[in-house]
């Protein structure tokens, strides 16, 4: 067998579009629109020779392939490797890497935990921390936003939100970048942020044990469900483990892009200053104009086709989802940020079973941070350029300067 990127290699059918590129090249990762623009051009299904996977990029397919769950399964993994075929980086999540059946139980868990009423008891401690920051950064005036909103709003109420006894906020953002580095091919991005595995990994793990959680949050409602015999002792740890992967470096990145959004906007930050009703949809347009998390992959687990077009048993389909976000086929002017769009479909939290069980908490972070900021900022500007940071997965920025000016 033909290896490449942890998976079998396989030749394109006849009638694929061939494109020699590598859409994981930093410069692609940075900008990454004329790729998105290519790859709809191309059509419903690309060849990408390099690393042998097909691409999707259209709304419709990027759709119709993160929906099927029966076709295009996660448990094989949602990078470049193919679980099948090798031993991944580390055990495979158990609400992320996994089909149905056994895919329900722990959604269930984990939904529960993130149910609009569970979330509601963090409103309080994200107004109170919104505030205190904003306050922070109004008496600067000038900050870099990255460092000091983007990341130091999610790694602090995160983790308490958690039940986390013992926080380490760069551990956090970092393990963030291992876990969704990893799911692209073995390039420097990837190997540079698994250089730290041995530091982090160790540390993650003894976080996600029951000692080490209060009796309140997010955890605490996990262990109560192995207390029930709903999953067990280990299967809790796994899912805390999820919380920590996938809860810090999405919404740092959704923070930092929603304040990139309304920097470069200034009148879509005005209206939001006289309506505050339009940030929820404000929050919304953020997710479809940038696609925080830009690409996540499925495995075909059998011999199919996708607009007439065959796909072989195996192969590794990378869904472009800012790509599907900026389909002109699906959205008027999708090159412009509006926070009256309203962009019902949007594929920023994804789609399908496995679509974003922490939306709530994702949404309730920006929304607190937001609503704290329309009451005392008058104006948010750039004060110096914006630099995007390139990811195998998420797309976000390395450094925001702005210049916060006060109602
Ligand atoms: C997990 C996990 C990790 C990364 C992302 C994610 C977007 C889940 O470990 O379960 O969902």
């Amino acid at each position: 067998m033909n290896m490449i990127e942890g998976h079998v290699a396989f030749d394109p059918a006849p009638g694929i579009p061939v494109w020699d590129i590598d859409p994981y090249d930093a410069a692609i990762l940075r900008d990454p629109f004329p790729y998105y623009a290519g790859l709809r051009e191309r059509g419903p299904l690309v060849y990408i020779p390099r690393y042998s996977v097909l691409a999707a990029g259209q709304y419709d397919t990027t759709r119709e392939i993160f929906s099927d769950h029966e076709r295009f399964v996660s448990s094989r993994g949602v990078g470049l490797n193919d679980f099948r075929h090798g031993t991944p980086w580390r055990k495979p999540s158990i609400i992320l890497e996994v089909d149905p059946p056994d895919h329900a139980r722990t959604r269930k868990v984990m939904a529960r935990a993130l149910s609009p009423k569970a979330i509601a008891a963090f409103r309080e401690t994200f107004r109170e921390t919104a505030e205190t920051l904003v306050d922070q950064v109004l008496a600067k005036g000038r900050i870099e936003a990255v460092a000091e909103l983007a990341e130091a709003f999610p790694t602090t109420v995160f983790p308490r939100a958690v039940g986390m006894t013992d926080s380490d906020p760069r551990r956090l953002v970092d393990y963030g970048a291992m876990v969704f580095n990893a799911m692209g091919p073995d390039n420097a991005l990837r190997r540079d942020a698994m250089a730290r595995q041995a530091d982090i990994v160790p540390w993650i793990t003894a976080a996600c044990g029951r000692a080490r959680l209060t009796g309140e949050g997010l955890g605490a409602i996990i262990y109560a469900a192995a207390d029930a015999g709903e999953i067990t002792e280990d299967e809790a740890g796994m899912l805390v483990r999820s919380f920590l992967s996938a809860g810090v470096d999405t919404t740092v990145t959704g923070i930092g892009n929603m304040l990139w959004c309304l920097s470069q906007n200034p009148a879509e930050y005005d209206r939001l200053k006289h309506d505050p009703a339009l940030i929820r949809p404000a929050i919304e347009e953020m997710l479809r104009f940038t696609s925080p998390v830009h690409t996540f992959a499925r495995t075909a687990d059998r011999q199919t086709t996708v607009a007439g077009l065959p796909i072989p048993e195996g192969a590794k389909i990378i869904c472009v989802l800012g790509a599907a976000n900026s389909d002109p086929q699906k959205w008027g002017d999708p090159e412009r940020y509006r926070v009256d769009r309203r962009p019902q479909g949007h594929m920023g939290f994804g789609a399908g079973i496995h679509g974003c069980v922490g939306q709530n908490i994702a949404r309730a972070e920006i929304e607190a941070l937001l609503t704290a900021m329309i009451a005392r900022v008058d104006r948010i500007e750039p004060a110096g350029a914006a630099v995007w940071r390139p990811g195998n997965a998420i797309r976000s920025l390395d450094r925001l300067p702005l210049t916060f000016v006060a109602s």
